[in-house]
């Protein structure tokens, strides 16, 4: 048996549905599953999504729906897509499961045994879209790089992690383990981040102004911060599976993290330092291993959903199928660095590589072979001088493919495929089978060259079926090659040279990658552009839209004052208000205000804008007759519009 392997994705947010950025990371380690699974290894497979936090509860409200609603419906999402397009994960958490809450629970009391964690006050520069403190050295013109967004100052009192407590042996780790985060220029931000002072790690919010996340177990006033919470799903996930097994002590010494460069120092710092101070650290290798992608941009922009350039798993299926997108991931891009995704350059590539390489072959060899062979595999007595270019090219793919594999360098492990099909094409140009299928003393000579092309195609199969699993069974199942790659057949029998089997009727010529065309892919291209242009109408509508001063004037905006503010029983977003405009009775008004005034007395007295011409609306609660005017810049930044003087109620704002 080889060796035992736990993977994981980052576990994925669920603010908007999955795109193809988190497709890359799913299929990559799904391939690397596929690929040590081939290889006798005995692998794990861990995804999920991450469901608390300032950013879900932000995009419910803005949404206007409840944030489990938007959790739940967002995380299934997430299941079903990685479920249609057959990927092989063993176990899928979500971090509202009881499993996961009870385990973060059990760590944190831990850890604020063991003294690491003490009450303060701090002021940082918090950006929502990554959900933690920023220095100012990682700000670029004063916006986060990431999300082009300026950060905002947040001042509180919360729980801390000494984090800083654990920055020497941190550092003594990577200097002992230098492969620990690859590639290596990975390891080396994270060295040169360490050589500053590393500051204590703030791990709570709030309930005042954030209650969606895990409570504190020691402060019932506090939720956990997202990413200390969020991390230690790779362990949850294993202490109790989705089928209640616990496989922890099994799995976690062989783990491999697999995340790209936005979230290396969550994973590099957060976390390591976390795993000490709770004592619960793999015994070997000591820390897992963690592997860091690049972006996938469109443009020169990271694809991503708070941009709007995202290209949509299945939307993609159903254009090209993602087997083929698998294998444009692989190819296209070098592990660690940013790569592009364009249509145009898919195509190229599935054209140059699949149609015209692959493909190609197979469909040679095998129309021959149907119409000279009666479909069947030849018998070959032995092979000659022309061949060994072949069979030498690949003995050395086989060789190559798993070593690139092992090392993260999956373009090259590509590549050796690529040489070996290109030799194979070479050969079957020049022996011309087809003239040798005219030529009755010829017959062995046809024999030799099909079962070396045929041949060339089943080891590329096998290599290839990590990446196109699906694709190559099929191609795997018209030549009759039968055994499992699960393992059970060691991979150098596997791929030795000579495993077809003469007399298997091969039957009818597969179209395996047929050659997508300019008018295929004008046609996706327009409908993308379609999409685009929707989203940008849809965003003028929003904001953008020009109205003239005579649609203004139809608002009637009035000086109203505050009389009275309560709770509302039953609806815990709301408060009941009574404004007055200087009219007959003051004005019931219902505003969602409660999340930024908890304590809706002290509204008594304030000038506020409302708008005083708004039909009346029902609810349930009463008459709502009219609005307030607030702005809001997150769930804890609501506030209501005022003004800097003493004005009287019910005069008009213009
Ligand atoms: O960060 N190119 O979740 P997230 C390549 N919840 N990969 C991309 C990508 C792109 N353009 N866009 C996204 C979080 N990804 C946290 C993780 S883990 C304990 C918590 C992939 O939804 C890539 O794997 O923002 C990246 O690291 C991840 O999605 C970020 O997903």
């Amino acid at each position: 048996m080889g060796r035992t392997v736990y993977f994981t994705t980052p576990i994925y947010y669920v603010n908007a549905e999955p795109h193809i950025g988190h497709l890359y990371t799913t299929v990559l380690v799904d391939t690397l599953k596929r690929f040590h699974t081939l290889m006798g290894d005995e692998v794990y497979f861990l995804t999920g999504t991450d469901e608390h936090g300032e950013k879900i509860a932000q995009v419910a409200q803005k949404q206007g729906i409840a944030v489990e609603t938007l959790t739940h419906q967002v995380t299934e999402t997430f299941r079903n897509t990685w479920r249609q397009i057959g990927l092989c994960n063993d176990d899928f958490i979500h971090t509202t499961e009881p499993r996961h809450k009870e385990y973060v629970q059990q760590v944190l009391k831990r850890v604020y045994d063991a003294g690491d964690i003490y009450f303060d006050e701090y002021t940082g520069l918090y950006c929502v879209g990554c959900e933690r403190y920023l220095t100012q050295t990682e700000l670029k013109d004063g916006k986060c790089p990431d999300h082009q967004t300026v950060p905002k100052e947040l001042k509180e009192s919360n729980y801390f992690f000494k984090m800083g407590k654990y920055q020497q042996a941190l550092i003594d780790h990577i200097e002992r383990n230098p492969t620990w985060i690859r590639p290596e220029r990975f390891c080396n931000e994270v060295r040169s981040f360490l050589r500053q002072p590393l500051d204590d790690l703030c791990i709570s919010r709030p309930k005042s102004r954030l209650t969606w996340g895990i409570e504190l177990p020691f402060d019932e006033n506090y939720v956990t911060y997202v990413w200390f919470d969020a991390l230690l799903n790779y362990v949850s996930a294993l202490k109790q599976t989705s089928d209640g097994r616990d496989i922890h002590d099994h799995y976690w010494p062989g783990c491999n993290h697999v995340i790209a460069k936005d979230i290396l120092k969550t994973h590099a710092i957060y976390w390591p330092t976390m795993l000490m101070s709770a004592n619960i650290l793999p015994p070997k290798p000591l820390f897992n291993q963690i592997d860091v992608h690049g972006y996938w941009l469109s443009g020169e922009s990271k694809m991503s959903k708070s941009l709007g350039n995202v290209v949509r798993p299945m939307t993609f299926d159903q254009q090209f199928g993602i087997e083929n997108l698998r294998y444009f991931f692989m190819r296209e891009m070098k592990f660690g660095q940013d790569a592009n995704f364009t249509y145009e350059l898919f195509v190229e590539r599935y054209n140059a590589d699949l149609a015209n390489g692959l493909g190609n072959l197979l469909s040679r060899v095998a129309s021959i072979a149907k119409r000279s062979l009666d479909g069947k595999i030849p018998e070959v007595t032995g092979f000659t001088e022309a061949e060994a270019p072949v069979i030498t090219a690949a003995t050395e793919a086989c060789q190559q493919y798993p070593t690139e594999f092992e090392n993260r360098r999956f373009h090259l492990a590509i590549e050796s495929i690529r040489k070996l099909l290109a030799a194979a094409d070479g050969y079957v140009n020049e022996c011309q089978p087809w003239r040798l299928a005219k030529e009755e003393d010829k017959r062995d000579d046809l024999a030799r060259v099909l079962y070396t092309g045929l041949e060339v195609v089943r080891i590329a199969a096998i290599l290839l079926s990590p990446v196109m699993p699906k694709t190559c069974q099929g191609i795997l199942d018209y030549l009759g090659e039968r055994r499992q790659l699960s393992g059970d057949v060691l991979f150098a029998d596997l791929t030795a040279w000579g495993g077809l089997t003469p007399g298997h009727n091969l039957g009818d010529v597969p179209r395996t990658f047929p050659r997508i065309d300019d008018k295929k892919l004008k046609s996706v291209l327009k409908a993308a552009e379609d999409q685009a242009a929707k989203k940008v109408a849809k965003d003028d509508n929003n904001t953008g839209k020009m109205v003239t001063i005579d649609d203004v004037d139809k608002v009637d905006l009035r000086v109203g004052v505050i009389l009275k503010a309560e709770m509302v029983e039953g609806a815990d977003k709301l408060i009941r208000l009574a404004v007055d405009l200087n009219e007959d009775r003051p004005r019931q008004v219902f505003a969602g205000i409660r999340s930024a005034y908890p304590e809706p007395q002290g509204l008594v007295g304030t000038q506020v804008i409302v708008v005083a011409n708004l039909k009346p609306r029902k609810m349930k609660f009463g008459v709502s007759e009219g609005m307030v005017l607030a702005a809001s810049g997150g769930t804890d930044r609501l506030c209501l519009a005022t003004f800097d003087g003493d004005l009287h109620p019910g005069d008009r704002v213009s």
